[in-house]
């Protein structure tokens, strides 16, 4: 298996995320992915590879709107030139248009685009945020490039800031630009016919799920804490099935915080099996670790050895057909690259 590195993820480092009314230090850190790396040192899966960029920006425009990537890639300067001291601060939206409001129309006030474009507070824009989010997607691009003629049936994006919160104009979640769905685009843009992205993250995977709601050609399963009680909480429900030539190739499954290995497992087959009808010729998977029990933020209780066994049955599913890993969440530092490599010796033992 492909590991394509971000070499640009830790120049996204955000400070404090607005929590029950205080600003805390931020879960999603650079410790995220150096933690993998090491683990990968230790216990290699395959040739480790820097992203290539080629062709990234137009793909790039065919996954997000226009004026969402032209925001963020000058928002940093555009919030250091309100003030200069803001160099020193990172920029956190506070206020956002919500039902009624015009979202068609940009405003010219930084924190009213900022709001426009985002749709939490546990998301902070630093200097580098665009530069790390940029680089991460061509590492999706990159690893799609490896299952697709460059050799390899699986490939893993090792980068950071996460993506599958990330919808076509909206950043939140800890996500700005979608990897996974950069990732299926480019496979279907290569080829594939059919593409499934399966995410296994403990959250929702909403910007994905809105990204490909109208489409047939992409089907998008998601195994997450049910929305009832765990954020993204305003998406993610059952009855969520895809709408117009998409209709049916949505499926959520939700589950009880709590939930362990038993539970997520049966989970994983249906999921497996929906994608067995569907009929995908490759696939993305969104892999999070955060459903593992000594996640800060979350509430599965998965252990370190269910990972290798996902990783397994994962692949063996696929029978042999591309499959590009993306990094999600996973907020455990010091058990994620433990974690993300047992699942990645699972399924290059399997795949
Ligand atoms: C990103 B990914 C929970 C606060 C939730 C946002 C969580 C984003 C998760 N107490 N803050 O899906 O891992
Ligand atoms: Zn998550």
């Amino acid at each position: 298996m492909r590991i394509v590195h971000n070499p640009d993820h830790h120049r996204h480092q955000g400070r404090l995320e607005m929590f029950r009314g205080r600003l805390v230090p931020c879960h999603e850190t650079p410790a995220r992915v150096d933690h993998v790396l090491a683990e990968l040192g230790r216990r290699p899966q395959g040739p480790v590879v820097l992203p290539d960029d080629a062709g990234l920006d137009a793909l790039l425009a065919r996954v997000h709107a226009p004026r969402y990537l032209a925001f963020l890639g000058r928002a940093w300067d555009d919030w250091v030139a309100l003030d200069p001291a803001n160099a020193a601060l990172d920029a956190i939206p506070s206020v956002w248009p919500v039902r009624g409001f015009r979202a068609d129309l940009e405003p010219d006030n930084f924190a009213a685009r900022l709001g426009l474009y985002s749709f939490d507070a546990g998301t902070p824009l630093t200097a580098g945020s665009w530069a790390a989010a940029r680089a991460g997607a061509a590492c999706a691009l990159t690893a799609a490039r490896a299952v697709t003629g460059g050799g390899e049936r699986q490939a893993f994006a090792l980068t950071r800031p996460p993506g599958h919160h990330a919808g076509a104009d909206f950043f939140g979640g800890y996500c700005f630009l979608n990897n996974a769905a950069v990732a299926a685009q480019a496979l279907r843009e290569a080829g594939a016919a059919r593409v499934a992205v399966l995410d296994i993250d403990y959250h929702h995977g909403n910007g994905t799920q809105s990204l490909f709601y109208e489409r047939a050609d992409v089907f998008t399963a998601s195994i997450h804490g049910d929305p009832r009680t765990e954020y993204p909480f305003y998406l993610g429900h059952a009855d969520e099935r895809g709408a117009g030539p998409g209709l049916g190739h949505n499926l959520n499954l939700p589950l009880p915080r709590g939930t362990g290995w038993a539970g997520w497992a049966a989970a994983l087959d249906a999921a497996l099996a929906a994608l067995g009808t569907f009929g995908a010729d490759a696939c993305v998977v969104s892999l999070g670790v955060d459903t593992y029990a000594g996640d800060p933020i979350s509430g599965f209780t998965l252990d370190s050895a269910d990972y290798t066994e996902i990783g397994r049955r994962i692949a063996a599913a696929l029978g042999g057909r591309p499959c590009v890993w993306v990094y999600e969440g996973g907020y455990a530092v010091d058990a994620v690259g433990v974690n993300v490599v047992n699942v990645l010796e699972g399924a290059n033992a399997a795949g």
